[in-house]
Formats: C-alpha cells, structure tokens, sequence
C-alpha cells in the first residue's frame, strides 16, 4: 500500500500551499503558528498510510477495513495515547488532504456556507475531555455469539478532544425554525456487501438531535491529545459527542445538514439501533447515551492468584450524560457486593478509574469476580444482555473468573 500523502504532496508544496491556500494573508509571516513551518500533514515523510500492523499495542480484529482493539488489561494512564486508542472503520480510511478539504454546512439554515481547515482553525475552540465507548464494545461476551465486530472489554479509550463547538458553526449558518436534527457525514464510502446490505455505495453519517447538536461539549475536533488528528482517528477532522456512543462522533466530516425531517440513515437503523419500547410497542431507535459500564482490567480472565494474599482489583467506569457515584465488587459471583474505591476526580464524560483490595480467600479453587457501576442518575449495570438492544449497548456486569491458589 503507498504512501496517502505521496500523490498528493508532491503537488502540494509550499508556493500553492501560499497562493492557493491562504489567498488573504500576505506572506508567511502572518500564518498561523500551526502552518508556519510545513505543508499540513499530519504524517512523518516516508510514513506508510495507517494500516493493521501501524498499531503494534493494539489488537487486530479486522484488517481491511481495520479494526482494532486497545487491550484493556493494560490500562494505566487516564488519557489513553494515540497510537493505542481502539480504531473502529467500516470503510476504508479516505485519503484527504488538509489544504482542499472543506466542510460545508447546508440544509435548513439561512446561509449555507463551506469552511476549509485554516479557517476552522481560527474559529474560537475547546478542550473536551471524553470516554468515546463503541455501541458493541463486549460483544464477545454475548452468549450466544452475536453478530458484528467481536470486541472484547477494549473498544472503549479516553482522550482529550479540541476542536471547535458545533453551536458555533449552527449559529454561523443560522438555523431555521422548525429544524430538528443536524446530520453530520463523513468522507469515507463503500458498499456494505453483508446483511443488512446498503443501498449501493454510502457514506458514513449520523444524525443528532439539534438539542445535543447545541450542547457545549459537542465538538468539530481536529485535535486529539493536543497533536492533530491522524488519519485512523478522523483527519483532518471529526465530530466528538461526549456521552454518546463512538458511532455518532463521524470521522472525516465534510458535511453537516439541518434538516427538518427525521433522519433514517442505514448507520441509524438497519446498523446501530436497537428496540425501543414506546406504548408496548417495540420501535426501532438509534443507538445513542452511552449505557453506565464498570470493566475489570486487573485481575485478567483466568489468573491465577495467591491464596490469602491481598491483590488489588483495578478497573474503569463510565456512563454517558451523568457521573459515576459507585463502583461494587463481588468476588463471590454476586453474593455479597462492596463497595470499590473511585480514584482520581469525576470528569464530565470522562471515565473514572477504580481499585478494590481484596484479602484474597485461602481457599483455594475459581472465584468469580465482577464489578457494578451505579451513576447519579441512578442507573445501574444490568445482569443480563436486553434483546432489545440487539448487538448494542452491551453493559451487563462482565465476570473476571480467576484461580486462586
Ligand atoms: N466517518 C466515519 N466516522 C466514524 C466511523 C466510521 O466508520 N466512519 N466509525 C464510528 C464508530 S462506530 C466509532 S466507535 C468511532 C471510533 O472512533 P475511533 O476510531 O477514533 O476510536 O468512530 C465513529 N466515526
Ligand atoms: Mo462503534
């Protein structure tokens, strides 16, 4: 596979870069800081474009388009680095460029208009921090074996986002009454060849109420962890929406659509989406908040552990738009619970890290160990997989079984 940037970069150089890019500024004394020094790239000279085996930390769970998971029984920092947060594509990764890349805003609004990247760059921006979680992060544990992608507990990270806030652009384009979702679509297509196939070649899109479209914390982000995005994760920029599932946080964006119609998109109904009842009658909804979670990182399934020794039970927590309040432990399969402690201090849409110290029994044999998380909402980690949510929002408390001897 070549280089993305060869193609295009050989063309690009600084001269077009100057007269193409940046008609306004008079000389390269007056670019913004982040252009000064280079044509926009945000991949080392001689770089391959992102692939499987780009990722060396994470593990393969498709190749083409690629898919990988963060190992989640390494976790040890509350950001997690860029190189090894979880990837999720259903296409392959376009090839942009960030110099003729536009976004436009269209629809429902009293001035459509299009952005390219040096001018989004210069809109007033924030650092968002949030836990993106994929809708079938766990699916793996579904008995029996689901459909999809088969994660285990690492199709979740945390990082922190920079970008600009969607409202900023909503109240630029001016959106009309009556408008009632925004769609945000990304740049990457193809043809879904499975069950549920798609009509032909699509987009990746998704729609947002324009409730959560205005919230503070939704972003147009072209930063992660304070470096530009790379490829893999949405270059040159994505949408995040803290508290809901990674599928609504579109990589690659080039256009965002106020509409005052209820948007039925393939990403929102035949995939990601789950059944809602309304009235008793099951309805088919898209996957949004992410579901309240606790996932055990340490000990791993089937370790093998002293008897009578302590041993510290170390994990993550999260929901989508509450707080955690508490993590429970139960090293007897759900007898008894106790209560964890939650380490460092709650963040907005950020997980929580959490220890248990457990005095390990000296009786010897395999104990199941699983752990609840409970938010300020009140809700709390259910026992069992719903049907409703198909191959979703897979939260039932997990069970770590481990040997102690
Ligand atoms: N354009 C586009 N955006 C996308 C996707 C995609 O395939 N195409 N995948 C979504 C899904 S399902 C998830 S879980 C997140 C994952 O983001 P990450 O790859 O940066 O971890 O991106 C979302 N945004
Ligand atoms: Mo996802």
């Amino acid at each position: 596979m070549s280089n993305n940037q060869t193609d295009d970069s050989s063309k690009f150089n600084r001269r077009k870069f100057l007269n193409g890019i940046l008609p306004i500024v008079a000389g390269a004394a007056t670019l913004p800081s982040w252009a000064a020094d280079a044509p926009i790239k945000n991949m080392e000279e001689g770089q391959e474009f992102p692939n499987a085996d780009s990722f060396p930390g994470l593990i393969t769970r498709e190749k083409e388009p690629v898919n990988l998971e963060f190992p989640f029984p390494t976790l040890k920092s509350h950001i997690i680095p860029n190189n090894r947060f979880f990837i999720r594509t259903h296409f392959p990764i376009p090839k942009i460029e960030a110099a003729s890349w536009e976004l436009s805003i269209e629809g429902e609004v009293r001035k459509e208009f299009k952005i390219n990247y040096e001018e989004l760059r210069k809109l007033p921006s924030k650092t968002v921090m949030a836990t993106i979680e994929c809708a079938g992060n766990s699916r793996s544990f579904l008995i029996p074996r689901a459909k999809g992608l088969l994660w285990e507990q690492g199709g979740v990270g945390n990082a922190e986002w920079t970008g600009v806030p969607l409202s900023v652009l909503l109240d630029k384009a001016g959106i009309k009454d009556g408008t009632i979702e925004i769609i945000l679509e990304g740049k990457d297509q193809g043809e879904v060849n499975e069950e549920p196939k798609s009509p032909g070649t699509i987009h990746f899109a998704r729609s947002l109420s324009l409730a959560k479209a205005r919230q503070p914390e939704v972003l147009i982000a072209y930063q992660m962890n304070g470096k530009d995005l790379s490829p893999e994760h949405g270059f040159p920029v994505r949408a995040i929406i803290p508290g809901y599932y990674g599928m609504a946080s579109v990589k690659w964006l080039t256009r965002i659509t106020a509409t005052v119609s209820q948007y039925e998109g393939y990403w929102q109904t035949l995939e990601y989406a789950y059944w809602k009842r309304k009235n008793g009658l099951p309805t088919l909804t898209a996957v949004t908040a992410i579901q309240v979670k606790s996932e055990i990182a340490r000990p791993v399934l089937h370790e093998i552990i002293p008897a009578g020794k302590p041993y510290r039970i170390f994990g993550a927590a999260w929901t989508g738009d509450s707080e955690i309040q508490q993590v429970e432990i139960s090293t007897d399969n759900g007898i008894t619970w106790l209560i964890a402690t939650l380490l460092d201090k709650a963040i907005p849409f950020a997980w929580r890290f959490w220890e248990y110290n457990w005095t390990v029994s000296t009786v010897p044999g395999r104990y199941k160990l699983l752990s609840r998380a409970t938010d300020k909402q009140g809700n709390v980690q259910p026992q069992k997989h719903d049907p409703d949510r198909r191959n979703y929002m897979v939260n039932f408390i997990e069970s770590i079984e481990v040997e102690v001897e």
